[in-house]
């Protein structure tokens, strides 16, 4: 399988984030990449493939063009404020109800504004990386459609958190909705989503809930219980020409593979059920039972079923990067989800 990758991302990091109340260093940093490319190299697994420039305009027809512009120079911006504190650019004060929803010309009402949490720092690399992660999900979308079974797109940073014109989550353009709209405009008649991080993916539900070209579906911690606490629970099935069109698995604390393959289960059947042409999994890994922010219980042979059950579906399959923060073991859980799948295939 190709696999896409860069080293751009390496600029994106050094940022700390807030966590339970305290500026700990980020979960998502790129140690995360480094233990994937080691398992991948030990393995003899995968051929590397940079991936190639596509431009704007894909993000463009899933995001808002104020939203990418306000990426692209947000930590710039912010340096030239008068009360900017250091190079890290972050939001502190919030656009929510009942404020007026324009910002003004400050960095700061521009940060809160775009951004709905602080786990989204802007450092000198981060837009390059942020850049780069959407043409690696791209580059790998233009390699399934010339012919490959299946590809995996090394994105980082991720993306599913990312809505229309909101960052947060570690995600800023959301790489898998960019893909995924590309398959359409591309000739795709429908294409699904799956999404296997242990976080709903409130992005891309979000931007495409309204449509019935995107099936999504999505297996993550309750948001009774969890990030992003405000999107992801079952009655949440889609609106307008998209009712019917998401469907999401929320699962409790604990989770081990007992629940969590028989809501696999009912998630391959309704991705069979909608048969689309394309499949888009979203591939996070934050589903291990020692991943230091979530509280599923998977282990490491569980990443083999799961990539076994994708293959079950026979269809075109891209695999885009997105959580998973044991360091030490996100490596084994990526290269097993796709070994199981090719073993399958
Ligand atoms: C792409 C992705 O996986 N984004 C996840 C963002 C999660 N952010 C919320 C983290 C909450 C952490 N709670 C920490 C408990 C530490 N013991
Ligand atoms: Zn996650």
């Amino acid at each position: 399988m190709k696999i896409v990758y860069s080293e751009v991302h390496r600029g994106h990091a050094g940022a700390k984030e807030f966590v339970n109340g305290d500026f700990v260093p980020m979960y998502e940093k790129p140690e995360r990449m480094d233990m994937i490319l080691e398992r991948f190299r030990a393995a003899g697994f995968g051929e590397m493939v940079e991936p190639v420039s596509f431009g704007l305009e894909p993000a463009r027809r899933v995001h808002d063009a104020g939203y990418l512009d306000f990426l692209r120079e947000a930590h710039a911006l912010y340096q030239r404020e008068p009360e900017a504190a250091g190079d890290v650019a972050m939001p502190f004060a919030f656009g929510m109800r009942g404020l007026r929803q324009q910002p003004g010309p400050s960095a700061h009402a521009k940060l809160g504004h775009y951004c709905f949490d602080l786990s989204v720092p802007f450092v000198a690399g981060t837009w390059p990386a942020i850049e780069t992660s959407c043409d690696v999900a791209l580059t790998g979308g233009k390699i399934l459609r010339d012919g490959a079974r299946a590809v995996f797109s090394l994105c980082r940073p991720p993306g599913h958190h990312a809505m229309r014109d909101l960052a947060g989550g570690y995600c800023y353009i959301n790489n898998v909705a960019v893909a995924a709209q590309a398959a359409l405009d591309a000739g795709a008649g429908r294409v699904a989503v799956l999404d296997v991080d242990y976080h709903h993916g409130n992005g891309t539900q979000s931007i495409f809930y309204e449509r019935d070209d995107v099936l999504f579906v999505s297996l993550h911690g309750h948001p009774d219980q969890e990030y992003p606490y405000f999107l992801g629970y079952e009655e949440e099935t889609g609106a307008g020409r998209g009712e019917g069109h998401n469907l999401n698995l929320p699962m409790r604390w604990g989770t081990d593979w007992s629940g969590y393959g028989e809501a696999l289960d009912i998630a391959v059947g309704r991705l069979h059920d909608y048969g689309p042409d394309v499949l888009l999994v979203s591939l996070g890994v934050d589903t291990f039972k020692a991943d230091p922010i979530s509280h599923f219980k998977l282990e490491h042979e569980d990443y083999l079923r799961i990539g076994g059950a994708i293959a079950g579906l026979e269809l075109p399959t891209h695999f885009v990067m997105e959580g998973g923060y044991a360091v030490a073991e996100i490596g084994v859980n990526v290269l097993n989800t796709l070994t199981g799948f090719e073993e399958a295939a």
